[in-house]
């Protein structure tokens, strides 16, 4: 068995290599090499230097996230790093790749650092609900200036190797390889006299600016980063390097992770890691299908989605010809694009020639015709059936063979679209979520006949323009919107009970919502709900009160915030959202109509309501395949529907509750609301009585 990691003499410098695919994640053997090898070294006579690099893509990419669950073996990171940092040769971090999480901290515990051009150093561990656990809130702010060090680890993002550089996390920037560039710099080092320079021995950098930082960020992060803990534990970590001599700070980061690492925050995090790359293994798919080559995309339809999607296209180089049936749709779809794109480049993300590059790659045409070409063509147009069918029937007639055929439908039968071409294997749904070049979903559905092909290559279409695909099966609503159905509907009739638009998507915010949903209903506009809901109405409760609020609001042509106004008015330049006492009267007369007693639910009930009903559709999903998995769920709604994260997606949230404690509240609210929508989910009532979970049962499902 080849060692995690090696080394090998160049002369007077000793290389040291670690190998650990894929991406040199830190495990016990990792460490315990670490250990091995540098007590090796110190005991090695002519060893004047020691380079510390890594083998394959990347340097280390952080800790093995998978040890968070199983405990941390020894040696222990403090233990591994302080050999390191004790080292009586220089040692010199050779890093290229991604440096991240402990692999920045090695770098950290080296004496100087050496990166490649297009490597990067971050601290990505608040996304996994963690601090920095192997010194990084020590030895950071030593290295880089306080406020540098704490932005690095509260934002997560990392440095470029230019801006590491001019931070003094890199002493040096190479364009070649960057191994032999650290050996040559060690051997400059030793030639020079240059002895180790310990990360622990110096002075925090910016530490007179401490206590007005800390305040200011501990402000923002009360603000942005509701309901979480960990931020403000790293707060508190930097702190007590600024405070308190290294190891007594070493001593408050350490408690604080361990505390941390047993949260339900880093557990909810850590799961969607896991489930964020779980979605790409299709169960019941050969491994060796490939993908069909896309190389030119077709879209019809030129509005707010079709021409998002195509900006996702060309922002990877992927041409598109966009076709609409109105040359002014052309132009008003081009034009957003253009300033769209203008806005990226006025704040410095985009440089205008590639502006320009982009608009190149869009063909905007009156003719399908020019779709022929094509190697995938996304139907965007509006949400209504036969229009979809009489498109697809056109589209059957130009398209190449071979062709993949999306709708980007939100709700509809895909089955039914595919059953009017001769091509139905190559029909798929291709779900985008406005905007659709920010949002990070991508709901793919395989419609009854779709090629497995077709499925692995809308997936491989997901990850070049990185987004996160999910696949998911032909119902209404597919995943997202079909949980969002019931979740609205007690949305709306809290309203109609008592409880003012505010006091629900305050409830909901609070809780942790990107946005109530009622606001949401505001900005995609009220009429979307209420005209899909039109289509299908024969398919729907006969309950005066559903959805009741969103019929009112679209009588009065109060559409939300295209029309200023909605369930909340929009005034002024900033558009601010605030409540209409006219709505709030009107929802009142309404709900005398209908004889709803009045109360007011409160935020508690608003929010087990809205979530639970949202729970039990998720398990019904499960039941009937829909959803391959219950984490595949926790994805949809995190990535595309503002579900927070730290509470890890619907289905994670409710194990986190107890399933119990769920099924009981639907069996009460049963019993106290309407019995009609509070039927418990087979699935989740066996799994509640059973003392089950949903990751138990998916755990079984994959054996
Ligand atoms: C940390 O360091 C804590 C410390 O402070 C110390 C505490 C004491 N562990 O994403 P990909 C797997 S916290 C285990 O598809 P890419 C991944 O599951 C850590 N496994 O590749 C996948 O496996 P599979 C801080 C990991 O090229 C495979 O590698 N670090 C880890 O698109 C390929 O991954 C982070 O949070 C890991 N740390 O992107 C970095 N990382 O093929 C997390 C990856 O079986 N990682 N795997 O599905 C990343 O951001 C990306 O993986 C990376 C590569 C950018 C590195």
């Amino acid at each position: 068995m080849s060692e995690a990691v090696s080394y090998s003499m160049t002369g007077d410098v000793a290389v040291v290599m670690i190998d650990s695919p894929p991406v040199n994640a830190v495990n016990q053997s990792v460490r315990a090499g670490l250990k091995r090898v540098f007590a090796e070294l110190r005991g090695l006579p002519g060893t004047r230097a020691i380079v510390l690099g890594c083998a394959g893509k990347t340097f280390v990419a952080g800790a093995d996230i998978k040890e968070f669950d199983t405990g941390i073996a020894p040696p222990g990171y403090h233990e591994v790093l302080r050999m390191i940092e004790d080292s009586p040769v220089p040692v010199v971090a050779a890093v290229h790749g991604t440096a991240l999480g402990a692999g920045t901290e090695i770098a950290l515990a080296c004496h100087y650092r050496v990166a490649h051009e297009g490597a990067r150093f971050g601290l990505p561990e608040l996304s996994l609900g963690i601090i920095p656990g192997a010194g990084g809130t020590q030895r950071l702010p030593r290295i880089v200036p306080l406020d540098v060090a704490l932005d690095m680890a509260l934002t997560g993002k990392p440095l470029p190797a230019a801006k590491a550089a001019e931070a003094g996390l890199a002493d040096l920037v190479v364009g070649n390889e960057v191994v032999a560039a650290a050996v040559a710099y060690a051997r400059k080092l030793v030639a020079g006299g240059a002895g180790p320079r310990r990360t622990r021995e110096q002075p925090v950098k910016g530490a007179e600016q401490a206590a007005e930082l800390f305040a200011a960020k501990r402000a923002q992060v009360a603000r942005t980063m509701r309901n979480r803990q960990s931020p403000l534990a790293l707060i508190t970590a930097l702190q007590a390097a600024v405070e308190k001599p290294f190891d007594q700070g070493l001593q408050v980061e350490s408690e604080l992770s361990s505390q941390l690492e047993q949260a339900t925050e880093s557990k909810a995090l850590r799961h969607l890691f896991y489930a964020e790359r779980e979605v790409r293994k299709i169960p019941g798919l050969a491994p060796d299908i490939t993908p069909r080559p896309i190389a030119r995309v077709g879209i019809v339809g030129a509005g707010t989605m079709g021409g998002g999607i195509a900006m996702c296209c060309v922002n990877v180089g992927i041409p598109v010809t966009l076709v609409d049936a109105a040359q002014q749709n052309l132009d008003r779809g081009m034009a957003t694009i253009r300033k769209n794109y203008e806005r990226s480049v006025s704040r410095g993300s985009l440089k205008p020639e590639q502006l320009e590059e982009r608009i190149r790659l869009i063909t905007p045409s009156l003719d399908f015709a020019a779709l022929a070409d094509a190697d995938l063509i996304i139907e965007a147009v509006f949400e209504n059936l036969a229009l979809k069918k009489e498109i697809f029937g056109k589209l059957d007639a130009v398209a190449k063979p071979g062709a993949i055929l999306g709708t980007n439908t939100s709700t509809l039968d895909i089955d039914e679209i595919a059953g009017v071409t001769r091509r139905p294997q190559d029909v798929i749904g291709l779900h985008f979520f406005s905007p659709a070049n920010v949002m990070q979903l991508l709901e793919i559905v395989q419609a009854g006949k779709t090629a497995p092909d077709v499925v692995v290559t809308a997936l491989e279409l997901a990850r070049r323009i990185r987004k996160t695909g999910v696949v998911a099966k032909v119902c209404y609503g597919f995943i997202g919107n079909r949980m969002m159905d019931p979740y609205g509907r007690e949305a709306e009739r809290c309203v109609l009970e008592g409880a003012t638009p505010a006091e629900v998507d305050g409830a909901l915010e609070q809780w942790g919502m990107a946005m109530g949903i009622l606001a949401v209903y505001d900005m995609a506009g009220v009429d979307v709900g209420y005209l899909t809901r039109l289509e299908r109405k024969h398919l729907l409760p006969q309950d005066p009160s559903f959805y009741r609020p969103t019929a009112v609001l679209y009588e009065h042509g109060w559409l939300g915030q295209k029309a200023g106004r909605g369930y909340y008015r929009y005034d002024g330049a900033e558009r601010k959202r605030t409540p209409d006492p006219e709505v709030i009267a009107l929802l009142r007369e309404e709900a005398k109509r209908l004889d709803i007693p009045q109360r007011n639910p409160g935020a508690q009930e608003i929010q087990e309501r809205c979530l639970y009903a949202m729970i039990n559709e998720g398990a019904l999903l499960l039941e009937e395949g829909i959803a391959l998995r219950a984490s595949d769920i926790d994805v949809v709604y995190t990535a595309g529907y503002g579900f927070p994260r730290y509470r890890g997606g619907p289905m994670f949230y409710a194990d986190t509750v107890g399933l119990k404690v769920v099924y009981d509240k639907i069996m009460e609210f049963q019993k106290t609301l309407d019995p009609q929508y509070w039927q418990p989910a087979p699935l989740l009532k066996k799994l509640a009585l059973s003392g089950s979970s949903f990751g138990q049962w998916q755990t079984e499902q994959s054996r």
